[in-house]
């Protein structure tokens, strides 16, 4: 009988969002230990011990560790070696890649970077129960195994109108200082053709959302992945492109013709200095508006990121992005705080440049302020991004965002829905940020679908059915 495995994500913020990264951890572990996948972020913490102590008794117990849940994975490592003494408690994830130190007193062992990498060495020690205390697996970028979604406890609990994910490559040919892809992913690798067909069959989805951050890099590359999801069976998909990837009508043809919904564009700000400071050169300002006013009239929506706290974007800097963002139709905009990792070459340069305001790791989870430039308070960063989440999220403002969709209900109506319920994140997100990790904390009670997001996912599946 294969040993058993126990692998725990955590509470994190986004809430309720089905991460990659324990299904690919036990695909591969699979062939040698049976794993079980446990998301914390529904257990009420007074169950933790319970859930630990219970059968079988694992051999290993690996917890998925970010900054966000630093001192949870700290509590919970403690707890796992009170009652399971005899497991290996293992930490893999970002914030141990970047500072495997933190690690130490907590787990016996840290996988750096990618499992894959490193599997096959991973599991003939752990087997022979002589872990080592790392495993590096930044340098290798091998196609991980298709991930085992189907270990995913009852997934209705999660929240579904992102798409499940579905990873298709490694790496980025891009080098955006605030990226974290390099240190994780340092050699570019795509998985190939065969690679996603398998993944869908095993995995069935009805909608996807595609991880690659290279997708764009090639028009071939993006015809031929289009192709791939548009003979599936998938109702709809999204995926992560630069805006000039775009500027191509076949490509934005093909894309729409294979059921393609949303292409979320890294965009960050309107202002160049801002980009320019953060090596984000590839994004032509000039040139946002032309191109997602084409992808959008073939039948696509653009969505983007903003990030609060750019130097040299100023200080009306949100307001220029929510007025972009309405003119321009966005469906969603993500807000992340310029964070430099803990760890990184970038953060040490930085830290000269302007003023980081703390060294505790766990505040580098992109909800706060970490880095200020010259002259910038946090308050005022606080202040813009409560504005910007007001301005984008409310229902008129999505609905005016809308209105170039008025001749097609179905298309109007999947644009409202997803937009209201990516908006739903920046509700309790305003409770959780705060100065300091130790402030108020969301993260603290079990996570549960609220019944408004609930009901408009059901919405959104039947528009999505209606649409195909
Ligand atoms: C999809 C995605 C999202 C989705 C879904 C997130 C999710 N929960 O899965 C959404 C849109 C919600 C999102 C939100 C955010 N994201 Co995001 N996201 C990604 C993205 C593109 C893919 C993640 C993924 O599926 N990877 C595939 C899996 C298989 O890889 P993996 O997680 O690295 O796991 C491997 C290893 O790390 C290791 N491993 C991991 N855990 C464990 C555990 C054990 C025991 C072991 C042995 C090994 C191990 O083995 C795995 C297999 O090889 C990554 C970039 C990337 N390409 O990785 C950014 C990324 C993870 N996101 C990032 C950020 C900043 C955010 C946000 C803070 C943004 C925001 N402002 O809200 C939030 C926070 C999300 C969160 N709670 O962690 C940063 C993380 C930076 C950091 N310091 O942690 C990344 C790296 C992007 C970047 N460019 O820097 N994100």
């Amino acid at each position: 009988m294969r040993p058993a495995a126990l692998l725990l994500d955590p509470p994190r913020h986004p809430r309720g969002v089905l991460s990659l990264s324990l299904p690919t951890v036990a695909a591969c572990l699979r062939p040698a230990f049976a794993p079980r996948l446990l998301d914390l972020d529904f257990e009420p913490r007074a169950d933790w011990e319970r859930l630990l102590a219970a059968d079988p008794e694992p051999a290993l117990i690996g917890l998925k560790v970010s900054a966000q849940n630093l001192r949870e994975a700290q509590a919970l490592s403690l707890l796992a070696r009170r009652v399971r003494p005899r497991a290996a408690v293992v930490w893999g994830g970002e914030l141990p890649t970047l500072r495997p130190d933190l690690a130490r007193g907590f787990a016996g062992c840290v996988v750096r970077g990618r499992f894959e990498a490193r599997a096959e060495a991973f599991v003939a020690d752990a087997l022979a129960g002589r872990l080592r205390a790392e495993y590096d697996g930044t340098a290798a970028a091998l196609v991980p195994p298709v991930p085992a979604l189907d270990l995913v406890e009852r997934p209705e609990r999660y929240l579904s109108f992102l798409g499940a994910p579905l990873e298709a490559s490694l790496g980025c040919s891009e080098h955006c200082t605030f990226c974290l892809v390099h240190a994780m992913q340092p050699a570019a690798r795509e998985f190939g053709l065969e690679r996603l067909r398998r993944d869908l069959e095993a995995n069935p989805r009805a909608f996807a959302s595609v991880v690659d951050y290279n997708l764009g890099d090639r028009p071939e590359r993006l015809l031929s992945a289009a192709r791939e999801l548009g003979a599936s069976a998938l109702r709809g998909w999204t995926c992560e492109a630069c805006l000039e990837a775009l500027d191509d009508a076949e490509v934005l043809a093909a894309l729409a013709r294979a059921r393609c919904r949303v292409v979320y564009c890294g965009l960050e700000s309107v202002s160049e200095p801002a980009l320019r400071s953060v090596a984000k050169t590839q994004n032509a300002v000039s040139e946002y508006r032309r191109v997602i006013a084409r992808a959008q009239a073939a039948g696509l929506e653009i969505a983007s990121g903003f990030i609060l706290g750019l130097a040299g974007a100023g200080p009306d800097a949100a307001d220029a992005f929510a007025d972009f963002a309405q003119d321009a139709g966005l469906v969603y905009v993500k807000l992340t705080f310029l964070t430099f990792n803990p760890g990184t070459k970038a953060l040490a340069t930085m830290s000269e440049r302007g003023r980081l305001l703390t060294e505790d790791p766990a505040a580098y989870d992109g909800l706060r302020p970490t880095w200020l430039p010259p002259g910038v308070e946090p308050e005022a960063l606080y202040e813009q991004a409560a504005r910007l989440v007001a301005r984008v999220y409310s229902w008129p403002a999505i609905w005016r965002r809308s209105r170039r969709l008025a001749a097609d209900p179905l298309r109007r109506a999947e644009f409202v829905l997803f937009a209201r319920l990516f908006g739903e994140s920046y509700r309790d997100w305003g409770r959780l940020a705060g100065p300091s990790p130790e402030g108020p904390r969301l993260l603290d009670a079990p996570y549960r679908k609220p019944a408004r997001a609930a009901a408009a996912e059901a919405l959104l599946r039947a528009v999505r059915r209606l649409r195909v």
